[in-house]
């Protein structure tokens, strides 16, 4: 434990005291306490260990040296987890709005009764906040924009690292001998782009042990608040997690309804209503007997639906596939056979051919397209048609050496602002696999982006539209594309259409690629890999895939390469 965490202890001790109104002087040498320690260069955590006094440190009594101890060698400090039981987490969020201290905070919860931020925004915008001493207008303004600017919606994290955190953390709590299953639950499970919070399941005989074995993980900063079955955490990357402990019996309506989406969990609640039924998540409900909620299977059973994949629970194609008695197989990872887009040090990626090409051997794959950016990604040293030629040569000849592995004659070809193609035909018809992809002028009117994208699809040697939509997840939108004619335009032209996987584009997005599939285009899922490890992004691809419903038949490569080539212009 790090001293800047111990202190921190002591800050919030001192936020949540005056928050009740507690004596100006204890607030005060807390948080002079944590002031100290945040200062202190020696490591705390080793003076306990070898038990040296504390309060020889300046600004440190009786009393804090005590509460250090405790912090370092349990975890826990009993006045804290009291105190946070007595004040929501709506209150102590309020310390986050700029301006807004303990003191205000105290006023909103003990006068007004106000316990969530939402409630605050709507007193204030009531001007019920104006109707106390010491507030006016502009206390009023400043709260509702300061609300605002905390953008609490907006604060998501991409699914590969919401993911990986959630994964470990699972595992572990998953080897305590008193949690029987662990699951993940929330957004993540069912793999949406972005996460906004994690959201954890286990069946356990002693909650206690699984949220002192949460409240103590390595990835865990701060219990942010605990009761008997349910405890939020904050995470070193600052993401949150919300445990909840529940009955084995209960384990499957608790997943179901934990793994949402609400809109899904709307649906089956409706379902179980039509049946006489209630379903929430400790079970599908008869009067007061349970009939199902061990399983996931069991509920839906019992609601007359098949099981849903997790990536397909949004009320949006589920019920139909439900209603045509076809819930499709969706593509799995291992169903895929190559991977058509990679990089390496010909232009902006860190390994060689033959590194690539064992990386992706190590995968499982048995055909990849080395694709190395055109010249017009002059930052990535793209090349020209000479040196492409020469590449192209290299990768025959790494080709001829290597086993267990087809090495294809790939390019990333730009599409030009002007609406032409980096690279001439003469040149692009030697390769293998060809890529067009839209890199510079993203911001273009959607005509001059639709010109752009209609010459790579009607030109006879681009196979496939890579990343279509130029969008970055939580950076930057895409391109302005007229989907629906750039997908019949591919149709009509027997170009394919890309999901690349890498966690930031997943570009197809689930809808345009559901619309692909329409359109009968077949898709291929790429890593866009310019490192070996970056072929670990596969299985967001995947992910994507799922969630628009596709199967391995959807999916271009997971064909053979021979097979891949008579779908191909
Ligand atoms: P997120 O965290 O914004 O990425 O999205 P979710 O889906 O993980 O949402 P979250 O964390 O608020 O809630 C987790 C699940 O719990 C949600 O998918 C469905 C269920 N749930 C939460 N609140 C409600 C509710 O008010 N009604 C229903 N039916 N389900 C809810
Ligand atoms: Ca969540
Ligand atoms: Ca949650």
């Amino acid at each position: 434990m790090r001293n800047s965490e111990i202190a921190a202890y002591f800050n919030e001790l001192a936020d949540l005291l005056e928050i009740q109104g507690a004596n100006p002087f204890r607030i005060r040498a807390y948080r002079n306490g944590a002031r100290t320690l945040e200062s202190t260069k020696v490591e705390l955590t080793r003076m306990v260990e070898e038990d040296f006094d504390l309060t020889e440190l300046p600004g440190i009594g009786d009393d804090l040296a005590e509460k250090i101890v405790a912090i370092v060698q349990t975890g826990e400090l009993k006045q804290l987890t009291e105190l946070r039981e007595k004040v929501p987490t709506g209150v102590v969020d309020m310390l986050r709005i700029p301006g807004i201290g303990p003191k205000k905070v105290h006023t909103f919860y003990y006068e007004l009764k106000i316990d969530t931020l939402e409630h605050l925004k709507q007193a204030a915008e009531a001007g019920e906040l104006a109707k106390i001493k010491g507030f006016g207008k502009k206390t009023e303004q400043a709260i509702i924009e300061g609300i605002d600017s905390l953008d609490l919606t907006n604060l998501r994290f991409y699914l590969a690292e919401a993911k990986t955190y959630a994964d470990e953390i699972c595992d572990d709590l998953r080897k305590l001998k008193s949690v029987k299953q662990a699951e993940v639950a929330g957004s993540c499970r069912r793999r949406k782009e972005t996460v906004g919070d994690l959201d954890l399941l286990v069946t356990s005989s002693d909650s206690g042990e699984a949220m002192d074995a949460l409240a103590n993980h390595s990835l865990v900063t701060k219990v942010l608040a605990r009761g008997d079955t349910k405890q939020r955490v904050r995470l070193t990357n600052g993401i949150e997690l919300d445990l909840r402990v529940v009955p084995d019996e209960s384990y499957g309506a608790a997943l179901l309804y934990f793994t949402g989406s609400k809109e899904h969990n709307i649906v089956l609640r409706r379902r179980a209503q039509d049946r006489d039924l209630k379903l929430n998540e400790y079970g599908l409900f008869q009067g007061d007997k349970l009939v199902a909620g061990k399983t996931e299977e069991e509920v839906y059973k019992t609601l007359d639906l098949v099981w849903v994949p997790p990536e397909l629970r949004e009320n949006w194609l589920e019920f139909g596939f439900e209603e045509a008695g076809q819930m499709p197989e969706l593509v799995e990872l291992e169903d895929i056979k190559g991977d058509l887009h990679m990089h390496t040090t010909a232009s902006d990626g860190t390994a060689s051919i033959e590194e690539m090409a064992e990386a992706a051997k190590k995968q499982g794959l048995k055909y990849i397209a080395i694709t190395d950016h055109s010249k017009r990604v002059t930052m990535a040293n793209g090349l020209d048609g000479k040196r492409l030629l020469k590449h192209w040569e290299e990768i025959d000849r790494v080709n001829e050496a290597t086993k267990g592995i087809d090495i294809l004659k790939g390019i990333e070809c730009d599409i030009l602002e002007d609406g032409t193609l980096d690279l001439e035909d003469d040149v692009l018809k030697e390769g293998d696999w060809v890529i067009a992809v839209l890199h510079y002028g993203l911001k273009q009117p959607r005509k001059q982006i639709m010109k752009r994208l209609m010459t790579a699809i009607q030109n006879p040697y681009v196979h496939m539209i890579g990343h279509p939509t130029g969008r970055l997840i939580l950076k930057r939108p895409g391109a302005d594309i007229d989907m629906d004619e750039f997908l019949q335009a591919a149709a009509d032209h027997g170009t394919l259409v890309e999901i690349n996987a890498h966690f930031s584009r997943l570009d197809l997005n689930e809808v345009h690629a559901a619309a692909a599939k329409e359109k009968g285009i077949p898709i291929v899922i790429n890593t866009d890999a310019h490192s070996p490890e970056g072929f670990n992004v596969r299985q967001y691809g995947i992910y994507q895939a799922r969630r628009a419903g596709l199967t391995k038949d959807d999916i271009a490569n997971t064909r053979t390469w021979a097979q891949m080539k008579k779908l191909m212009k």
